[in-house]
């Protein structure tokens, strides 16, 4: 068993797409063993995405980022980083696979619905930035 964080980013939340979204994550095998909804300050998501900082996009995504609420979940499953990352589609939703969550929902490469963590490294780093030992059940 595996967990990775999910994030419903703002644009999709805005668009009241929250349980359409979980729904296809749970369709897929993975498990919501952790939620919330929150609003992320400019320096929450700074910080959560600290790894793009150098990247031309980090001051338009950490903006974007707190423009409205996000859903964040714990997600459990077998490979559920790599699960998670097939249903998500591409980054870019114009190269994303038909079905996946971005390719139905994403607005454009920023505003692309849904994030999800790329490694076991992330997964733990990114779970732990969001969730306490007690929400997780530990
Ligand atoms: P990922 O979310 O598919 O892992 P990353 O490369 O980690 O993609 O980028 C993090 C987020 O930054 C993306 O989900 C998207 O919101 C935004 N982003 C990535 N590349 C671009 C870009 O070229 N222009 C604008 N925003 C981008
Ligand atoms: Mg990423």
């Amino acid at each position: 068993m595996e967990r990775t964080l999910t994030i419903i980013k703002p644009d999709a939340v805005a668009r009241n797409l929250i349980g359409t979204i979980l729904a296809q994550l749970e369709q897929n095998g993975l498990r919501i063993i952790a939620l919330k909804r929150v609003r992320l300050t400019k320096k929450d998501a700074e910080a959560f995405y600290a790894v793009h900082r150098e990247r031309p996009f980090y001051k338009s995504l950490t903006d974007y980022m707190t423009t409205g609420p996000v859903v964040v979940a714990v997600l459990e499953g077998e490979q559920a980083i790599s699960t998670l990352r097939s249903v998500m589609g591409a980054t870019n939703p114009a190269q994303a696979e038909a079905g996946t969550i971005r390719a139905r929902f994403a607005e454009n490469v920023e505003r692309n619905s849904i994030h999800g963590s790329d490694a076991p490294e992330t997964a733990a780093r990114e779970i732990s930035f969001f969730f306490n030992e007690l929400e997780l059940h530990i």
